[in-house]
């Protein structure tokens, strides 16, 4: 596995990039040669992942329980409006980057945070870098960013030109526009390797349609990519706040509700995502990053002894939890609202309730498992981590494409396109032209029938022969027959039913159908 003092590629596909541009290198210009050198360290640097959405989804909270640390600021203050990233380093550091590069050293708040307010000229700031020893960074990158939607059109900005939102070419774009400027060249370039890599879009409940749009517009947070499923998953946070009554079906499950709704999400959001996961980011904070301490267990275990009455009373509401007579401070309660909520305080004292000699510790483990957590974990262990490698070098590839546009230079921009060319022809690089067909479609680039789409999505999101064929667990002979008869479907599609975009399209699956028809061939032995 990558780490980041070690700097590999992250497999195969990476290393391909990576050998495109080492050897185009001295056939480009200066500027695009520069741009070259910023893709080969991106290469091999972790993944980089963007976490994005509306203002106050909880965007930060969760950047927290993944690194398992409380370290990005949430709620108020000046560096909610600001990029973070956090990534591995082997002594803890923050540091403000200023527009001009200049770089200083931000110390951290008393409590081991991110310090809500910068003293210095905050116009000038471009964003925060943050080095942790946390081991979740060796192989992610994680990149906090400010709320999408919010009224503050300046942080909005400050982001899209951090993470390559602000306009992005590719070479088949049509909008044909040129550049003029020097200094406008050297921010399409930026921008061209600027961005994630990956995105992990933070909704709370009722997404709407301009969520989708929000998700759109993170073209941005993906390295002149779309967003789709191959790089995009996508939380229902606060799972905890959901009223269940308002979910028909859930049976007053707060829980059942919540994977209800992200189930609908998870339609409404498709294909942009892979998924909606329900989590509860706060939980999941104060259970992994330390915040909830023995203090915090021994008030519940006050509270678990409450009559049934009383307790049921305090709560209906966060005003009534607080404010009630009992024994617990007020102080102490607002502690455990803040870090907790009621639904969190209310599973917490079940659990005490079953079992009133839960230590500490073992109280802590119920709450993680209560947020959720180890769902969104997973998820990105499958959807990122596993496909890391085919993630980077497609953002790569985009990157080199866009830089090439951007020189200016209809030679250049022919030798680095015929290059690219040459590595996808080759089969073990075709994988990367499946995922760019793939984003092509989710994306809505290329506009296919529902069902074909459907099969786009199927054979490009997967590694496993079974799932991309859709006959997961079916005996050798039929995944072989079905793929070689899918492969000629494609390919006569390809030829006669199909518009020029959908056939370089339906090229790309038919191939692919054929490489796996002729991998099962070669297992059979
Ligand atoms: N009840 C509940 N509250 C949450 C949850 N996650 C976050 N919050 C609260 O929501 C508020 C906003 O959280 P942040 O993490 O700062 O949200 P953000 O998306 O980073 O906000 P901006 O960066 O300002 O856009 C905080 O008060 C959190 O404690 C959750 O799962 N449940
Ligand atoms: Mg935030």
């Amino acid at each position: 596995m990558t780490t980041a003092t070690e700097q590999h590629p992250a497999g195969p596909l990476s290393a391909a990039v990576a050998n495109l541009c080492t050897r185009l290198q001295p056939q480009v210009s200066a500027r695009t040669a520069a741009g070259f050198r910023e893709v080969l360290r991106r290469l091999s640097a972790p993944l980089q992942v963007a976490v994005a959405g509306r203002i106050k989804s909880g965007k930060s909270t969760l950047v927290n329980a993944l690194i398992g640390r409380r370290v990005a600021p949430t709620d108020v203050g000046e560096c909610t409006r600001l990029v973070t990233r956090f990534q591995y380093g082997t002594v803890d550091r923050v540091e403000i980057v200023f527009e001009d590069g200049r770089k200083q050293v931000l110390p951290f708040s008393a409590d081991g945070m991110i310090p809500n307010d910068l003293e210095v000229d905050f116009d000038k700031v471009s964003h925060l870098e943050a080095y942790l020893t946390n081991a979740v960074l060796r192989d992610l990158t994680v990149i906090d960013t400010p709320g999408l939607g919010s009224l503050d059109d300046a942080s909005v900005k400050r982001t899209e030109k951090l993470l390559g939102a602000a306009k992005h070419r590719r070479s088949e774009s049509e909008d044909g526009d040129e550049d003029e400027g020097g200094d406008e060249l050297d921010d399409t370039s930026r921008n061209a390797v600027a961005g994630a890599e990956a995105v992990l879009y933070v909704v709370t409940q009722g997404v709407r349609a301009d969520d989708q749009q929000a998700l759109a517009a993170f073209t941005a947070a993906t390295a002149s990519r779309e967003a789709g499923p191959v790089n995009a998953i996508a939380v229902l946070n606060k799972a905890d706040t959901i009223a269940p009554e308002s979910v028909a079906g859930s049976g007053g499950d707060v829980w059942k509700a919540a994977s209800m709704l992200a189930e609908k999400q998870a339609a409404t959001l498709k294909p942009r995502v892979a998924d909606v996961i329900p989590v509860i980011g706060l939980l999941a904070e104060s259970a992994e990053s330390g915040n909830f301490t023995s203090a915090d267990a021994d008030a519940l275990r006050s509270l678990s002894k409450l009559d049934e009455g009383t307790w049921e009373t305090m709560l209906m509401s966060a005003d009534i939890f607080t404010t009630w007579d009992c024994e617990v401070t007020e102080a102490t309660r607002n502690r455990l609202l803040e870090k907790l909520d009621l639904y969190g305080i209310r599973t917490a004292v079940d659990a005490l309730r079953r079992d009133p000699e839960l230590t500490a510790g073992a109280l802590r483990r119920s709450l993680l498992n209560a947020s959720g957590l180890a769902g969104v974990r997973g998820r990105l262990d499958a959807v990122f981590r596993a496909r890391a490698d085919g993630i980077k070098a497609a953002a790569a590839l985009a990157s080199v494409t866009a830089l090439a546009h951007a020189s200016g230079d209809p030679g250049e921009r022919q030798r680095v396109h015929d290059a690219i060319e040459v590595l996808l022809a080759k089969p073990e690089a075709h994988q990367l032209r499946l995922l760019e067909a793939l984003t092509l479609v989710t994306s809505g680039a290329v506009a296919m029938p529902e069902d074909l789409a459907e099969e786009v999505l199927r054979v490009g999101s997967s590694a496993d022969i079974g799932e991309q064929l859709g006959m997961k667990g079916r005996p050798p002979r039929e995944l072989s027959a079905y793929a070689l008869e899918r492969a000629g479907w494609w390919r006569s599609f390809a030829s006669f039913g199909a518009t020029p975009a959908q056939s370089r399209v339906a090229h790309v699956v038919h191939r692919a159908y054929f490489l796996i028809w002729q991998q099962l061939r070669e297992q059979a032995g």
